[in-house]
Protein backbone atom coordinates (compact mmCIF):
# COMPACT_ATOMS: atom_id res chain seq x y z
CA UNK A 1 0.00 0.00 0.00
CA UNK A 2 1.44 3.65 -1.11
CA UNK A 3 0.72 6.62 1.51
CA UNK A 4 -0.55 9.90 -0.62
CA UNK A 5 1.18 12.76 0.83
CA UNK A 6 0.06 16.48 0.21
CA UNK A 7 3.18 18.81 1.17
CA UNK A 8 2.59 22.32 2.26
CA UNK A 9 5.66 24.64 1.59
CA UNK A 10 8.09 24.19 -0.77
CA UNK A 11 10.57 25.97 0.23
CA UNK A 12 14.25 24.31 1.10
CA UNK A 13 13.46 21.70 3.39
CA UNK A 14 9.93 20.57 1.75
CA UNK A 15 11.88 20.36 -1.41
CA UNK A 16 14.04 18.06 -0.01
CA UNK A 17 11.65 16.09 1.71
CA UNK A 18 9.38 15.83 -1.56
CA UNK A 19 12.69 14.62 -3.35
CA UNK A 20 13.80 12.01 -0.23
CA UNK A 21 10.61 10.72 -0.12
CA UNK A 22 10.00 10.57 -4.20
CA UNK A 23 13.75 8.94 -4.98
CA UNK A 24 15.00 7.52 -2.21
CA UNK A 25 12.57 6.48 0.67
CA UNK A 26 9.69 3.35 -0.15
CA UNK A 27 5.68 3.47 0.52
CA UNK A 28 4.63 6.71 -0.27
CA UNK A 29 3.88 9.08 -3.12
CA UNK A 30 3.96 12.96 -2.90
CA UNK A 31 0.32 13.74 -4.49
CA UNK A 32 -0.03 17.67 -4.21
CA UNK A 33 1.51 20.31 -2.84
CA UNK A 34 0.90 24.07 -1.67
CA UNK A 35 2.73 26.89 -1.27
CA UNK A 36 1.88 30.69 -0.46
CA UNK A 37 4.40 31.73 -3.81
CA UNK A 38 2.32 30.20 -6.10
CA UNK A 39 5.17 29.99 -9.02
CA UNK A 40 7.76 27.88 -6.87
CA UNK A 41 4.86 25.48 -5.55
CA UNK A 42 3.50 25.26 -9.46
CA UNK A 43 7.84 24.29 -10.65
CA UNK A 44 7.71 21.79 -7.49
CA UNK A 45 4.40 20.46 -8.63
CA UNK A 46 5.35 19.90 -12.11
CA UNK A 47 8.91 18.53 -11.30
CA UNK A 48 7.49 15.92 -8.94
CA UNK A 49 4.43 15.04 -10.98
CA UNK A 50 2.10 16.33 -8.11
CA UNK A 51 -0.90 18.28 -7.91
CA UNK A 52 -0.72 21.90 -7.14
CA UNK A 53 -3.48 23.43 -4.76
CA UNK A 54 -4.26 26.72 -4.21
CA UNK A 55 -4.53 26.89 -0.50
CA UNK A 56 -3.24 24.25 2.42
CA UNK A 57 -6.62 23.96 3.19
CA UNK A 58 -7.82 22.48 0.29
CA UNK A 59 -4.82 20.18 -0.07
CA UNK A 60 -5.55 18.92 3.61
CA UNK A 61 -9.67 17.95 2.66
CA UNK A 62 -8.37 16.50 -1.07
CA UNK A 63 -9.58 12.89 -1.39
CA UNK A 64 -5.82 11.95 -3.14
CA UNK A 65 -4.38 13.28 0.09
CA UNK A 66 -3.95 10.52 3.44
CA UNK A 67 -1.31 12.83 5.50
CA UNK A 68 0.48 15.88 5.33
CA UNK A 69 3.15 17.50 5.67
CA UNK A 70 3.86 21.31 6.82
CA UNK A 71 6.98 22.87 6.07
CA UNK A 72 5.61 26.55 5.53
CA UNK A 73 6.84 29.11 7.73
CA UNK A 74 6.67 28.47 11.41
CA UNK A 75 3.78 30.92 12.19
CA UNK A 76 1.88 29.06 9.75
CA UNK A 77 2.47 25.34 10.82
CA UNK A 78 -0.71 25.74 14.02
CA UNK A 79 -3.45 26.38 11.41
CA UNK A 80 -2.73 23.56 9.03
CA UNK A 81 -2.01 20.98 12.10
CA UNK A 82 -5.34 21.83 13.18
CA UNK A 83 -7.07 21.62 9.78
CA UNK A 84 -5.51 18.63 9.29
CA UNK A 85 -6.35 17.23 12.80
CA UNK A 86 -10.01 18.25 12.00
CA UNK A 87 -9.59 16.56 8.76
CA UNK A 88 -8.53 13.31 10.72
CA UNK A 89 -5.39 13.35 8.64
CA UNK A 90 -2.14 12.58 10.30
CA UNK A 91 0.42 15.33 9.89
CA UNK A 92 3.78 15.31 10.45
CA UNK A 93 4.96 19.85 11.22
CA UNK A 94 8.76 20.56 11.03
CA UNK A 95 9.47 22.61 13.82
CA UNK A 96 8.63 24.28 15.86
CA UNK A 97 4.95 22.97 16.30
CA UNK A 98 4.06 26.74 16.56
CA UNK A 99 5.94 29.08 18.02
CA UNK A 100 4.52 29.77 21.10
CA UNK A 101 3.22 27.44 23.83
CA UNK A 102 -0.75 28.72 23.36
CA UNK A 103 -0.37 27.37 20.43
CA UNK A 104 0.67 24.31 20.96
CA UNK A 105 -2.00 23.89 23.69
CA UNK A 106 -4.69 24.55 20.73
CA UNK A 107 -3.43 21.63 19.30
CA UNK A 108 -2.58 19.22 22.22
CA UNK A 109 -6.42 20.02 23.25
CA UNK A 110 -7.63 19.42 19.39
CA UNK A 111 -5.90 16.04 19.09
CA UNK A 112 -7.30 14.77 22.53
CA UNK A 113 -10.87 15.54 21.90
CA UNK A 114 -10.51 13.95 18.58
CA UNK A 115 -9.37 10.50 20.79
CA UNK A 116 -6.61 9.40 18.40
CA UNK A 117 -2.40 10.56 18.05
CA UNK A 118 -1.90 12.23 14.48
CA UNK A 119 0.79 14.72 14.89
CA UNK A 120 4.38 14.09 14.53
CA UNK A 121 6.60 17.01 14.93
CA UNK A 122 10.48 17.32 13.47
CA UNK A 123 12.26 16.80 15.84
CA UNK A 124 14.79 14.67 13.63
CA UNK A 125 17.94 14.65 15.98
CA UNK A 126 16.11 12.09 17.71
CA UNK A 127 16.75 9.74 14.81
CA UNK A 128 20.62 10.48 14.07
CA UNK A 129 22.73 7.90 14.83
CA UNK A 130 24.88 9.84 17.03
CA UNK A 131 22.78 10.73 19.70
CA UNK A 132 21.18 7.25 19.68
CA UNK A 133 24.46 5.70 20.24
CA UNK A 134 24.62 8.68 23.04
CA UNK A 135 21.07 7.79 24.56
CA UNK A 136 22.01 4.12 24.30
CA UNK A 137 25.16 4.49 27.05
CA UNK A 138 23.13 7.37 29.18
CA UNK A 139 20.31 4.60 29.57
CA UNK A 140 22.66 2.13 30.28
CA UNK A 141 24.42 4.32 33.01
CA UNK A 142 28.32 2.92 31.33
CA UNK A 143 29.73 5.50 32.16
CA UNK A 144 27.59 6.22 35.39
CA UNK A 145 25.03 9.32 35.86
CA UNK A 146 25.46 12.32 33.29
CA UNK A 147 26.32 15.57 35.27
CA UNK A 148 26.71 18.53 32.89
CA UNK A 149 26.37 18.71 29.25
CA UNK A 150 28.21 21.34 26.76
CA UNK A 151 26.68 21.31 23.40
CA UNK A 152 26.94 23.87 20.53
CA UNK A 153 24.83 24.66 17.67
CA UNK A 154 26.45 26.66 14.27
CA UNK A 155 25.03 27.65 11.44
CA UNK A 156 27.33 29.75 9.24
CA UNK A 157 25.38 32.76 8.49
CA UNK A 158 21.76 33.49 8.83
CA UNK A 159 20.04 36.20 6.32
CA UNK A 160 18.62 39.56 8.34
CA UNK A 161 15.11 37.65 8.87
CA UNK A 162 16.76 35.72 11.52
CA UNK A 163 16.61 37.85 14.86
CA UNK A 164 17.37 37.49 18.47
CA UNK A 165 14.31 35.16 19.84
CA UNK A 166 15.04 33.21 17.27
CA UNK A 167 18.56 31.20 18.26
CA UNK A 168 16.28 29.86 21.02
CA UNK A 169 12.96 29.01 19.29
CA UNK A 170 14.15 28.07 16.01
CA UNK A 171 17.59 26.71 16.49
CA UNK A 172 18.08 25.49 20.17
CA UNK A 173 14.92 24.43 20.19
CA UNK A 174 16.52 21.00 18.57
CA UNK A 175 18.64 20.98 21.28
CA UNK A 176 16.08 21.71 24.03
CA UNK A 177 14.24 18.47 22.29
CA UNK A 178 17.12 16.35 21.70
CA UNK A 179 18.58 16.47 25.27
CA UNK A 180 15.00 16.18 27.46
CA UNK A 181 15.27 12.66 25.05
CA UNK A 182 18.53 12.03 26.35
CA UNK A 183 18.33 12.43 29.72
CA UNK A 184 14.72 11.12 29.76
CA UNK A 185 13.69 13.85 31.83
CA UNK A 186 12.25 17.36 31.71
CA UNK A 187 14.13 21.24 32.80
CA UNK A 188 13.28 22.82 35.67
CA UNK A 189 15.32 26.55 34.81
CA UNK A 190 16.62 28.07 32.23
CA UNK A 191 18.97 31.50 31.60
CA UNK A 192 20.36 32.75 28.52
CA UNK A 193 23.23 35.13 28.06
CA UNK A 194 24.93 36.89 25.88
CA UNK A 195 28.85 36.56 24.45
CA UNK A 196 30.12 39.25 22.83
CA UNK A 197 28.56 40.10 19.52
CA UNK A 198 30.71 38.89 16.13
CA UNK A 199 30.92 41.65 13.40
CA UNK A 200 28.82 39.33 11.37
CA UNK A 201 25.54 39.53 13.23
CA UNK A 202 23.16 42.54 11.90
CA UNK A 203 21.47 44.65 13.64
CA UNK A 204 18.64 42.62 15.05
CA UNK A 205 20.48 39.77 16.05
CA UNK A 206 22.58 39.22 19.30
CA UNK A 207 24.92 36.22 18.34
CA UNK A 208 26.48 34.29 20.17
CA UNK A 209 24.12 32.99 23.00
CA UNK A 210 24.40 30.83 25.21
CA UNK A 211 21.39 28.85 27.24
CA UNK A 212 22.27 27.51 30.57
CA UNK A 213 19.53 24.69 30.94
CA UNK A 214 18.82 22.67 34.69
CA UNK A 215 17.03 19.29 34.91
CA UNK A 216 14.81 18.11 37.56
CA UNK A 217 17.46 15.41 38.47
CA UNK A 218 20.48 18.80 38.56
CA UNK A 219 22.28 18.10 35.57
CA UNK A 220 23.72 21.16 34.24
CA UNK A 221 23.62 21.95 30.43
CA UNK A 222 24.97 24.99 28.51
CA UNK A 223 24.22 25.38 24.82
CA UNK A 224 26.35 27.61 22.52
CA UNK A 225 24.16 29.40 19.45
CA UNK A 226 26.85 30.91 17.36
CA UNK A 227 24.36 31.11 13.44
CA UNK A 228 26.79 33.47 12.11
CA UNK A 229 30.48 30.91 13.04
CA UNK A 230 31.93 31.66 9.48
CA UNK A 231 33.35 28.43 8.55
CA UNK A 232 30.74 25.55 8.61
CA UNK A 233 27.62 24.10 10.56
CA UNK A 234 28.45 22.32 13.68
CA UNK A 235 26.95 20.27 16.37
CA UNK A 236 28.35 19.07 19.47
CA UNK A 237 27.25 17.76 22.53
CA UNK A 238 29.30 16.77 25.00
CA UNK A 239 28.44 14.98 28.11
CA UNK A 240 30.00 14.60 31.59
CA UNK A 241 29.59 11.44 33.60
CA UNK A 242 30.68 10.37 36.38
CA UNK A 243 33.46 7.86 34.66
CA UNK A 244 33.99 9.29 31.62
CA UNK A 245 33.39 12.22 28.78
CA UNK A 246 30.95 11.25 25.78
CA UNK A 247 31.10 13.26 22.89
CA UNK A 248 28.71 13.19 19.85
CA UNK A 249 30.63 11.77 16.88
CA UNK A 250 31.31 13.90 14.01
CA UNK A 251 30.45 13.28 10.93
CA UNK A 252 33.29 10.83 9.01
CA UNK A 253 34.57 12.88 6.76
CA UNK A 254 38.30 11.71 5.19
CA UNK A 255 40.99 13.64 6.55
CA UNK A 256 43.38 15.36 3.93
CA UNK A 257 47.29 16.04 4.71
CA UNK A 258 47.67 18.96 1.63
CA UNK A 259 49.85 22.33 1.81
CA UNK A 260 51.39 21.76 4.91
CA UNK A 261 48.16 21.25 7.17
CA UNK A 262 45.73 18.54 7.88
CA UNK A 263 41.93 19.38 6.92
CA UNK A 264 38.75 17.25 7.52
CA UNK A 265 35.88 18.61 6.13
CA UNK A 266 33.05 19.96 8.05
CA UNK A 267 29.21 20.08 6.63
CA UNK A 268 28.12 22.95 5.40
CA UNK A 269 24.22 23.11 6.62
CA UNK A 270 21.76 21.24 8.18
CA UNK A 271 20.26 19.41 5.31
CA UNK A 272 24.07 18.00 4.72
CA UNK A 273 24.45 17.39 8.30
CA UNK A 274 21.34 15.01 9.40
CA UNK A 275 20.49 14.16 5.83
CA UNK A 276 20.29 10.52 7.53
CA UNK A 277 18.41 11.00 9.95
CA UNK A 278 15.96 12.91 8.03
CA UNK A 279 15.64 9.97 5.35
CA UNK A 280 15.24 7.37 9.19
CA UNK A 281 12.60 9.99 10.28
CA UNK A 282 10.95 9.61 7.19
CA UNK A 283 11.03 6.45 6.38
CA UNK A 284 9.35 5.42 9.96
CA UNK A 285 7.02 8.48 9.80
CA UNK A 286 5.83 6.56 6.36
CA UNK A 287 5.62 3.10 7.80
CA UNK A 288 3.85 4.20 11.02
CA UNK A 289 1.05 6.05 9.21
CA UNK A 290 0.66 2.90 6.99
CA UNK A 291 0.07 1.34 10.22
CA UNK A 292 -2.31 3.79 11.41
CA UNK A 293 -0.25 5.12 14.59
CA UNK A 294 2.17 7.47 15.62
CA UNK A 295 5.47 6.85 16.69
CA UNK A 296 7.94 9.86 16.61
CA UNK A 297 8.14 12.98 18.60
CA UNK A 298 4.66 13.92 19.75
CA UNK A 299 2.32 17.38 19.89
CA UNK A 300 3.40 16.69 23.34
CA UNK A 301 7.06 16.99 22.62
CA UNK A 302 6.13 20.15 20.49
CA UNK A 303 4.59 21.95 23.59
CA UNK A 304 7.20 20.97 26.03
CA UNK A 305 9.77 22.70 23.23
CA UNK A 306 7.83 25.43 23.11
CA UNK A 307 7.37 26.57 26.98
CA UNK A 308 10.98 25.77 27.83
CA UNK A 309 11.71 27.95 25.04
CA UNK A 310 9.18 30.84 25.95
CA UNK A 311 10.93 30.71 29.45
CA UNK A 312 14.36 30.65 27.67
CA UNK A 313 12.85 33.84 25.85
CA UNK A 314 11.76 35.58 29.16
CA UNK A 315 15.32 34.77 30.73
CA UNK A 316 16.98 36.58 28.26
CA UNK A 317 14.45 39.54 28.29
CA UNK A 318 14.96 39.81 31.86
CA UNK A 319 18.12 38.75 32.58
CA UNK A 320 17.02 36.27 35.10
CA UNK A 321 16.92 32.69 35.84
CA UNK A 322 13.27 31.57 34.94
CA UNK A 323 11.45 27.84 36.54
CA UNK A 324 10.08 25.92 34.03
CA UNK A 325 6.67 24.63 34.72
CA UNK A 326 5.30 21.49 32.99
CA UNK A 327 2.27 19.85 33.46
CA UNK A 328 1.73 16.39 34.07
CA UNK A 329 1.69 14.39 30.55
CA UNK A 330 -1.44 13.18 29.68
CA UNK A 331 -1.94 9.26 29.60
CA UNK A 332 -3.04 10.02 25.86
CA UNK A 333 0.45 11.28 25.03
CA UNK A 334 2.23 8.55 27.23
CA UNK A 335 4.08 5.40 25.57
P1 LIG B 1 11.69 28.48 3.31
O1 LIG B 1 11.41 29.93 3.47
O2 LIG B 1 12.79 28.06 2.43
O3 LIG B 1 10.37 27.73 2.81
C1 LIG B 1 9.11 27.94 3.38
C2 LIG B 1 8.07 27.90 2.26
O4 LIG B 1 6.78 28.03 2.87
C3 LIG B 1 8.22 29.07 1.27
O5 LIG B 1 8.24 28.55 -0.04
C4 LIG B 1 6.98 29.93 1.53
O6 LIG B 1 6.51 30.57 0.35
C5 LIG B 1 5.99 28.90 2.04
N1 LIG B 1 4.94 29.46 2.87
C6 LIG B 1 5.02 30.42 3.79
N2 LIG B 1 3.82 30.66 4.33
C7 LIG B 1 2.94 29.80 3.75
C8 LIG B 1 1.57 29.54 3.89
N3 LIG B 1 0.81 30.21 4.78
N4 LIG B 1 1.01 28.58 3.13
C9 LIG B 1 1.75 27.89 2.24
N5 LIG B 1 3.06 28.11 2.05
C10 LIG B 1 3.65 29.04 2.80
O7 LIG B 1 11.90 27.92 4.79
P2 LIG B 1 12.56 26.53 5.21
O8 LIG B 1 13.97 26.73 5.60
O9 LIG B 1 12.23 25.49 4.23
O10 LIG B 1 11.79 26.23 6.60
C11 LIG B 1 10.46 25.77 6.59
C12 LIG B 1 10.13 25.20 7.96
O11 LIG B 1 10.97 24.10 8.25
C13 LIG B 1 10.33 26.19 9.11
O12 LIG B 1 9.29 26.02 10.03
C14 LIG B 1 11.66 25.79 9.73
O13 LIG B 1 11.73 26.08 11.12
C15 LIG B 1 11.69 24.29 9.48
N6 LIG B 1 13.04 23.77 9.27
C16 LIG B 1 13.42 22.64 9.93
C17 LIG B 1 14.68 22.14 9.80
C18 LIG B 1 15.10 20.95 10.56
O14 LIG B 1 16.31 20.74 10.69
N7 LIG B 1 14.21 20.11 11.04
C19 LIG B 1 15.67 22.76 8.89
C20 LIG B 1 15.17 23.92 8.21
C21 LIG B 1 13.89 24.39 8.40
C1 LIG C 1 16.85 25.71 10.92
O1 LIG C 1 15.52 26.15 10.88
C2 LIG C 1 16.91 24.30 11.42
O2 LIG C 1 15.98 23.74 11.92
C3 LIG C 1 18.27 23.74 11.48
O3 LIG C 1 18.26 22.39 11.85
C4 LIG C 1 19.02 24.57 12.49
O4 LIG C 1 20.33 24.08 12.63
C5 LIG C 1 19.08 26.01 12.06
O5 LIG C 1 19.76 26.75 13.03
C6 LIG C 1 17.65 26.56 11.91
O6 LIG C 1 17.68 27.91 11.46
Amino acid sequence: MELKIGVIGTGAIGKTHIERITNKLKGGKITAVSDANIENGKKVAQKYNARFEESGEALISADDVDAVIVTSWDQTHEKYVLEAIKNKKYVFCEKPLAPDQEGCKRIIKEEMAGGKKLVQVGFMRRYDAGYKQLKKLIENKTYGEPLMLHCAHRNPSVDESYTTPMAVENSMIHEIDVLRWLLGEDYSTVEVVFAKKTKYAHENLQDPQIMILTTKSGVRIDVEAFVNCHYGYDIKCEVACEEGIINLPEPSNPMVRTDASRITPICGDWSERFVDAYNEEFQQWINATLEDRVDGPTAWDGYVGSITAAAASKARDTKSVVKINIEECPEFYKG
